[in-house]
């Protein structure tokens, strides 16, 4: 049952009906091994400093989230110390400096409980939000984030995180398929590679939606005021 205040979101290819009651917020992979140097990011040749300007935004919408009582999911990209969730065809892949699970600055790379693995302290999840260890791109794969979803009534994901064209366009992609709708928000995504950041966000919207609408967060954080003032209104005596 839609909210009775749900506003929609200005969002391409069309306003985003947000529904607050069945709404969600994804943070997608704000690990340091993505975010800082030293890391699985750096170690394929990337200029990780790039992706630290949707650190600001997504901190914003995080606290905008939490206050408006969406639920906050968190999600990293990692593997057991023995690797033995991670198929030799990931973990052989290119010519990296360092490979998954070799020694680093913030530990090894891209392995459960180390410090490089943990999301920024920036964007540390609250106690009581749940964090998604998945071993592949996507967030559905290999996770129980499904029936996470199913068991919050969950079917509007707000996806946010890193990398827009690799686990954002993948964990958007197993959604769509799934049914859910998937709000992108362009400001609160990032890629290593611009051009790829682009087409990653116009490959979503195009075709009237083939994989789901992209916004700009402070268009969704205007949502979320008039939510509030919605909800501040019908209490009202
Ligand atoms: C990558 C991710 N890019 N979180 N992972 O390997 O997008």
């Amino acid at each position: 049952m839609p909210h009775a205040h749900a506003p929609s979101v200005p969002a391409a290819p069309a306003p985003f009906p947000l529904d607050p009651g069945s709404a969600a917020l994804v943070v997608i992979d704000m690990q340091r091994d993505f975010l800082d140097p030293g890391g699985f990011g750096e170690s394929l040749g990337n200029d990780v400093s790039i992706l630290r300007r949707t650190i600001g935004p997504l901190r914003r919408v995080l606290e905008a989230t939490r206050a408006a009582g969406l639920p906050v999911i968190h999600t990293r990209e990692g593997h057991l110390p023995d690797l033995s969730d991670c198929p030799p065809s990931k973990l052989n892949r290119g010519a990296p400096a360092a490979r998954i699970g070799d020694p680093g600055p913030n530990g090894r790379i891209l392995i459960r409980g180390e410090y490089g693995h943990d999301i920024i302290d920036e964007l540390a999840p609250l106690p009581g939000e749940p964090v998604i260890d998945k071993p592949g791109k996507g967030a559905f794969h290999g996770t129980d984030f499904g029936a996470l979803l199913a068991a919050r009534g969950v079917s509007q994901l707000i996806v946010t995180g890193v990398t827009t064209e690799v686990c954002v366009h993948t964990t958007v992609r197993e959604a769509n398929d799934r049914g859910f709708e998937c709000l992108v928000l362009s400001d609160c995504v990032g890629s290593y590679f611009p051009e790829f950041h682009r087409v990653g966000l116009a490959m979503i919207a195009a075709q009237g939606g083939i994989l789901g609408w992209t916004a700009e967060s402070a268009d969704y954080l205007a949502a979320l005021e008039v939510l509030g003032a919605g909800s501040r209104t019908a209490s009202a005596p």
